[in-house]
């Protein structure tokens, strides 16, 4: 059982009072139409997290795909989730590469382990984003259900800049794009043929979700990526690829399966945008890279 036990808070800890009648943001939407919370800076207190959920023992995953030329992102992508992704946490990062001799040893911190899984590398860049969902759910029937209480599936191509905390924990979560969330939706870059499995009507949609992140308690992430590689599987036997691949597929399950809880960009930035007002810290963001030279076979 892993929810929260709010039996086991200590009434030691000191805090603000909370404030009815006060929102902790005005500026950004803090609650979805279905009662999920987006997570912004100013909306929880890091200490009363920590109070619930670390004697709670959790194991965190985090799946990383690195292969072919995208080994050189892991030394930072790991060095700085040292630094700022659930510190304090038990955390297992698992390395999906075709190359585990290049994978850099980075020293990590106490309760944190690290394994390599090797994988083939597939000709098509959009297979090797694409089949993600099936190589985790592989992966999650064979190891993780035992391995694991949470997992959080993340792209490599990322640095942690700021605290990323056990306030990401739910049973559902999903992070905001950080390039649509001030979009209406018909400009969300969903797939828009009903041939696809993807499909999203324009008149429908919450958010655009990003592909980067996927995560919650690891049997909502099984049904998650086991729904998504299934409509994959039929949209290949359809000659069909969606918009975005696998980010197109998530953003149709999400619409279906509401998540519990969304990161505000903050959670998953990108280096190319500037930063806005609403944008207090930059938690994790796009490493800014060379498209065509680290794309090309
Ligand atoms: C990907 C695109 C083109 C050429 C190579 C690759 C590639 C990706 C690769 O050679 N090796 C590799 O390990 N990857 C993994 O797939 C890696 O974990 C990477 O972070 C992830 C997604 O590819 P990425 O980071 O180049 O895609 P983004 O950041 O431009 O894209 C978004 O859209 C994608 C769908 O097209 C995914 O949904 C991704 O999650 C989104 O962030
Ligand atoms: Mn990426």
């Amino acid at each position: 059982e892993v929810a929260v036990r709010i039996d086991s808070y200590s009434t030691s800890l000191r805090y603000p009072q909370p404030k009815s009648l006060m929102s902790p943001r005005s500026d950004v939407m803090t609650v979805t139409p279905w009662l999920a919370p987006v997570v912004w800076d100013g909306t929880f207190d890091s200490s009363i997290i920590d109070s619930l959920y670390q004697p709670q023992n959790l194991r965190i995953g985090t799946t990383v795909f690195a292969i072919g030329k995208y080994t050189r992102f892991i030394k930072g992508f790991l060095e700085t989730a040292e630094k700022h992704f659930l510190v304090g946490y038990k955390v297992n990062y698992y390395i999906f590469t075709d190359k585990p001799e290049d994978v850099p040893s980075v020293a990590l911190g106490p309760q944190r382990n690290l394994s390599v899984i090797t994988v083939s590398k597939f000709f098509r860049w959009q297979e090797i984003s694409m089949r993600r969902m099936e190589r985790i759910l592989n992966t999650i029937e064979e190891r993780l259900l035992k391995e694991v209480d949470y997992l959080y599936c993340l792209d490599v191509d990322m640095l942690f800049h700021n605290h990323w905390g056990a306030e990401v924990l739910s049973t559902l979560v999903a992070a905001i794009h950080p390039g649509y969330y001030k979009n209406p939706r018909e400009e969300f870059p969903y797939e828009r043929r009903p041939a696809s499995q993807a499909y999203v009507p324009w008149d429908q949609g919450d958010f655009y979700y990003a592909g980067a992140m996927i995560g919650g308690l690891i049997e909502n992430v099984r049904a998650l990526t086991r729904t998504c590689h299934q409509a994959i599987l039929i949209d290949k036997q359809n000659n069909i690829e969606a918009a975005w691949q696998e980010e197109s597929h998530l953003n149709k399950y999400f619409l279906q399966h509401k998540p519990t809880k969304l990161l505000s960009p903050e959670y998953l930035w990108d280096d190319t945008k500037p930063k806005l007002p609403e944008i207090h810290f930059i938690r994790f963001s796009t490493v800014l890279k060379n498209y065509a030279e680290v794309r090309e076979n």
